[in-house]
């Protein structure tokens, strides 16, 4: 056989196996056998050296020729190998967009928050404004402008935490009343403020005590406002709160800082006022402190008392959701169990 027949013989073998072959490793090891260095067409070209100096030329452009051609088989398989493997690797990684992804959980407001929220919802529609105070205060304000002067017997009943003489963590919301009246200006109308938030004293825990719990302080001040103001405004509240057909009870009390000073029940939600054990059987239950601020503190605060008056109050929204969702014991709300906290996910 000529080494023309040869190198025909090998060109047509080769293109048979480069189009036989099914994967870009074996195209590869193709390409070695026939191209490489000790492949078989530099194998058949080594011969040329025994031919005519006329047939060399001859034999070498075919040799370039079937080389291009080789070339071009092998570029077109790969080509077609390699579109292959990305059909497949795509076909195995489809994703289906109609599953169901994974949820993820958002977590909830706490109740506490949720029910502040609420009530500061119902206080933002009747035209109040959100105050916040200070958790760390100062006596001046807690106590001193409260008209609860050093050494009045009154100050037992909210036994604080001090960090020094002068300064304690608050025990109740009302400093922020005091806060709020000596900055405003009457001249742009009367004051009408809530301030919701954390209050601390040195109670035992028990079920209806916490050490740290949380208050919203109420207060208005303009010209003649009364007593009716203060339960017209407490209905409204309450019955929103727990229902329309409540009725709501003042009874006399005392807080230093109101005079009158009333204690605020309201009927009983569960038994409608008959009598049961959430009302202890006498058909009502406390919910919050109020009365009509006392001039002192108002003169207290730079406003003048013969023409200014006002109520205020101060509610307890950790007895609130105690009542309103059955929850009998306050400490709940504190122990981060999610197990209490996720009964009330509004969200599901
Ligand atoms: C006061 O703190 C007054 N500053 C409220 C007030 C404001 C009266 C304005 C008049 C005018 P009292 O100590 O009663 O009042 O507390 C008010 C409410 O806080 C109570 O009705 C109760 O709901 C809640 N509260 C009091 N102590 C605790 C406690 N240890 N744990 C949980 N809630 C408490």
């Amino acid at each position: 056989m000529s080494l023309k027949e040869v190198l025909e013989e090998l060109k047509q073998e080769a293109i048979t196996k480069i189009s036989e072959s099914d994967s870009l490793a074996q195209l590869n090891e193709i390409r070695i056998q026939i191209l490489g260095k000790k492949g078989s067409m530099t194998e058949v070209l080594r011969g040329m050296k025994d031919l005519t100096p006329e047939m060399r030329p001859v034999v070498g452009s075919l040799a370039n020729e079937i080389r291009d051609v080789l070339s071009e088989h092998l570029e077109g398989k790969k080509a077609e190998l390699e579109l292959k493997a990305m059909n497949k690797a795509l076909a195995e990684e489809t994703i289906d967009v109609t599953l169901p992804g994974k949820t993820i959980k958002t977590g909830n407001s706490h109740i506490l928050t949720q029910t502040m929220q609420e009530i500061e919802d119902i206080f933002l529609g009747l035209g109040y404004k959100i105050v916040e105070g200070y958790e760390v205060e100062q006596d001046e304000y807690n106590f001193e402008r409260m008209n609860l002067p050093k050494d009045h017997p009154a100050r037992d009943m909210q036994d604080s935490f001090y960090i020094t003489e002068e300064l304690l963590l608050r025990t109740h919301t009302s400093p922020v009343q005091a806060r709020t009246m000596e900055k405003h200006d009457f001249s742009q109308g009367p004051l009408r403020m809530i301030s919701p938030g954390k209050v601390f004293r040195r109670d035992n825990d028990d079920a209806t005590h916490s050490h740290q719990f949380h208050q919203i302080e109420g207060l208005v001040i303009d010209e003649h406002i009364t007593m009716g103001d203060l339960k017209g405004t407490l209905e409204v509240l309450l019955k929103k709160m727990f229902g329309e057909e409540r009725n709501i009870r003042l009874r006399p009390s005392y807080f230093p800082f109101t005079e009158p000073s009333v204690e605020v029940d309201i009927s009983c939600f569960k038994c409608g006022g008959k009598g049961c054990n959430v009302c202890k059987h006498t058909g009502w239950i406390e919910i919050l402190g109020a009365g009509v601020v006392h001039p002192r503190v108002l003169e207290m605060s730079g406003i003048d008392s013969t023409k200014y008056s006002g109520f205020a109050f101060g509610l307890g929204p950790d007895r609130v959701a105690m009542l309103r969702y059955g929850v009998n014991d306050i400490r709940y709300f504190y122990q981060n169990d999610v197990r209490f906290l996720n009964q009330f996910n509004v969200k599901g």
